[in-house]
């Protein structure tokens, strides 16, 4: 059980980072919704609004991971 829940950690971990990476153009390690529509273009004020949990302006690895869970950033 220890290790299936240090597995799944790492997974998600993993592909937050490099999600975000990918959506981080600039690298300043947040993700603007410039940056967000860059990538995913089909995605609306709304959606953005949504991911950026404690409404910052901007999203961090946490909420481009939750996001990607929810289905906000769904490919073209
Ligand atoms: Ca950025
Ligand atoms: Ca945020």
């Amino acid at each position: 059980m220890k290790s299936l829940k240090f597995t799944l950690a790492v997974l998600v971990l993993t592909t937050g980072a490099a999600f975000a990476q990918d959506l981080d153009a600039d690298g300043d390690g947040s993700v603007t919704y410039e940056e967000a529509t860059a990538l995913y273009s089909g995605m609306t004020e709304e959606d953005f609004a949504e991911a950026d949990t404690n409404d910052d302006g901007v999203l961090d690895a946490d909420e481009v991971a939750l996001a990607e869970e929810s289905g906000l950033f769904a490919a073209d």
